[in-house]
């Protein structure tokens, strides 16, 4: 169970963020609005929701999860691996130390972004991808180990579709893991129940089981009919103008 959640608003500059997706720039009051309905969904579930402030010095910063890896026994500081969002590790490291007692650190020549690590139960999937790196990765899984934790990498280079690990799969609970039709075949998750994804919705897989229900992000019904009938209760959320700078709905907040 997640008992809090630390989010982030877009700043004004938002649109200047890092993209790839070619959709065009975010409307930012609109943003703000999907940034708040997340929010508020969280709050309703009974997490405690800090909200930090707009940072306008890292225009992706609304895309915590990147910055933090952050489990039940401890936290790790990313180094994330995009230039531009170094400074991110900064501007969140006094909140995390306030929930954190044991907080590690991943240290040069590492780089690690939250996005490529899923946890799923107590084995850690790390995504080596143009954003983590191996020495990111091994440094990852040592703190992880120390706590208990196994893990393992995937190895998501070469694929241009997604940007991080999590954009393409998500464990739920009872072995499930969502996963992105290019992504199935993969050894690495052969022993999970895997709910495919087809290439048509695959930015839906970036969905949240938080407590009792899964966040989604609207407007990908076959995934949310698959998600029902496993048993799940998805709520679906307007995420259209966090994906225009390749951001699904688990970026926006830490959860523990
Ligand atoms: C970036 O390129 O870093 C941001 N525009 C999007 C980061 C999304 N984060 C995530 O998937 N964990």
């Amino acid at each position: 169970m997640f008992r809090h959640a630390i989010v982030r608003p877009p700043g004004h500059n938002f649109t200047q963020g890092l993209t790839s997706a070619e959709m065009g720039k975010p409307d930012v009051p609109l943003a703000l609005l999907q940034h708040e309905a997340y929010c508020r969904a969280l709050e309703s579930w009974g997490l405690a929701v800090t909200r930090l402030p707009a940072d306008l010095e890292h225009p992706d910063s609304t895309f915590v999860e990147d910055a933090g890896v952050l489990t039940s026994r401890s936290a790790i500081l990313t180094r994330p691996g995009a230039a531009s969002r170094l400074g991110e590790v900064a501007a969140i490291r006094d909140t995390i130390q306030g929930f954190y007692s044991s907080i590690h650190e991943i240290a040069a020549p590492g780089t690690l972004d939250g996005g490529d690590v899923c946890e799923a139960r107590s084995h850690f999937f790390i995504g080596i991808s143009q954003r983590t790196n191996p020495a990111g990765a091994v440094q990852l899984s040592r703190w992880l180990a120390g706590d208990g934790f196994t893990s393992s990498t995937v190895d998501v280079r070469g694929m241009r579709s997604i940007l991080h690990l999590k954009s393409g799969i998500a464990y739920l609970d009872n072995n499930d893991l969502v996963v992105m039709d290019e992504l199935a075949g993969r050894e690495e998750f052969s022993a999970y129940n895997l709910i495919r994804v087809s290439a048509d919705e695959s930015y839906a897989c970036n969905c949240v089981l938080v407590n009792d229900r899964v966040l989604m992000p609207a407007g990908f019904p076959r995934l949310q009919d698959n998600v029902a009938r496993r048993g799940y209760d998805p709520l679906p959320l307007q995420t259209s103008e966090f994906r225009k700078m390749d951001g699904g709905l688990s970026c926006l907040s830490l959860r523990f």
